[in-house]
């Protein structure tokens, strides 16, 4: 129906220093001249994309970098902090050297990467022209560092290489987490409230709609999707209420009343939370909304850079709902500065997250679950909690906790936050 969202993909880099042969990798694993190859050291300065399908993997993402250079970390150049920007959101990395030239730079960079929790192989290139020393071979064997020797001109060990990526690629790939199908039973059905605004992408349906109906099939489930005026004569209709519905999170309000209690009811957004980071997390994050002490610093994230409807949740309705509703909670109409919506769009996320006293991030239909993974990581090292725009949503909708009933382990950790935010003041 739709290309694989980016998200989706296996994301993997190409790093190491200039001039070490990583584009002519690239291409050659690609088989296509994506990237430009030159004798010139730094040819590369953007991050260079190119979305392939690799047998018996599937779709992934090949990322060429900027070349990086000794004392790349010092020097804060931009190319180089894009190189590193790149490091956060990949599952895979290949750490690319002349053959003869594997050093202590490389060495850090396997480090970093690994530290990311990134699969690394090392590739020594060029081998045309130039070895690699026994002795480190053996090193990296006994290090269990997988390892290629490749000649990117000659297209030697470029099947290796791909051969690797599917014995090292993390486990969620081969076996991707689901989005709904696992609260279901076979047979059962569901219905789908997909409002079609002026928002709605031409032709088509947004990408957590799609998922989801994708999700629900493969379970052997049934699925209606309705628009919010259809639903009540829908649901009338029905000779047995539906084991579930989920809603576009903006018409939440609106379809909360014709939903029956008895029917469990949530939201896309709410399934992104569970398919991309940790719902739990999230729903516990929303406490903070609640909390009786102030809140001041609110860090809005966003992974698309381009999608009018995304900002306008999290530019407008977001703020207003949050606002609203502390006002509601303080029992005073807060001014519009009292509570600060700092945003921040694509790859960017601040280092010091502390400044904040709550992320809400996006759906991020357009990370993969390690990006989110880190994001989340980065927060909770701080103590920041950290939630989504879904569970915001349905937070200033009022409805938070039935969105939650169809995940228990959720619910329980909102109240479980909720009570120890009580606590505090
Ligand atoms: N002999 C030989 N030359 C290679 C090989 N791989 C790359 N080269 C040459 O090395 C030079 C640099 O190659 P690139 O692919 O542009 O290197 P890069 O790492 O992307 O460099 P930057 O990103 O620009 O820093 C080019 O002249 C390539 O033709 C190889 O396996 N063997
Ligand atoms: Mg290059």
């Amino acid at each position: 129906m739709l290309k694989t969202p980016k998200g989706l993909r296996l994301q993997i880099g190409f790093f190491g220093k200039r001039n070490a042969g990583k584009s002519s990798l690239f291409n050659a694993f690609a088989n296509q001249e994506v990237s430009i190859v030159s004798p010139v050291a730094g040819t590369t300065a953007d991050p260079v994309e190119k979305a392939m399908e690799v047998h018996s993997l599937g779709p992934v993402l090949l990322i060429d970098t900027a070349g990086l250079d000794d004392d790349a970390f010092l020097i804060g150049d931009l190319r180089q902090e894009k190189s590193r920007k790149v490091m956060d959101r990949l599952d895979m990395a290949f750490v690319i050297a002349q053959a003869d030239q594997w050093g202590k730079f490389e060495e850090e960079l396997v480090k970093e990467l690994l530290n990311r929790k990134a699969g690394v192989i090392a590739v020594l290139n060029k081998v045309d022209l130039f070895s690699p020393q026994e002795e480190l071979l053996e090193d990296f064997r006994k290090r269990q560092l997988p390892y290629a020797c490749t000649s990117a001109t000659k297209k030697l060990g470029i099947s290796l290489l791909r051969e690797y990526l599917v014995k090292y690629a993390p486990e969620e790939y081969l076996d991707s987490p689901r989005m709904v199908g696992d609260i279901l039973e076979e047979n059962e059905h569901v219905v789908l409230v997909t409002p079609m605004d002026i928002e709605a992408p031409k032709g088509r349906l947004i990408m957590p709609q799609v998922q989801a109906i994708r999700d629900i099939l493969d379970k052997n489930c049934c699925v209606t999707a309705v628009k919010t005026d259809m639903l009540a004569k829908v649901l009338d209709n029905l000779k047995e209420p539906p084991s579930l519905v989920i809603t576009d999170s903006q018409a939440f309000r609106e379809v909360a009343p014709v939903v029956p209690e008895n029917i469990p009811l949530t939201s896309f957004s709410i399934l992104m939370a569970k398919l991309k980071g940790d719902l739990p997390l999230c729903a516990a994050g929303a406490a903070r909304i609640l909390a009786e002490k102030p809140l001041k610093n609110v860090l809005v994230a966003e992974a698309c850079s381009h999608h009018p409807l995304q900002e306008d949740i999290g530019r407008v309705k977001i703020p207003a709902g949050i606002r609203k509703l502390r006002s509601k909670l303080e029992k005073r109409e807060l001014d519009a500065h009292e509570i600060v919506f700092t945003h921040v769009q694509g790859h960017d996320y601040p280092e010091e997250i502390e400044k904040y006293d709550l992320v809400i991030h996006c759906g991020a239909c357009t990370f993969n679950a390690r990006e989110m993974r880190t994001r989340i990581l980065r927060a909770a090292e701080k103590n920041v909690p950290f939630t989504n725009y879904g569970v915001v949503l349905a937070c200033c909708a009022g409805i938070l906790e039935r969105a939650l009933s169809p995940f228990p382990a959720a619910l329980e950790a909102f109240y479980r936050e909720a009570k120890k935010e009580a606590g505090k003041k």
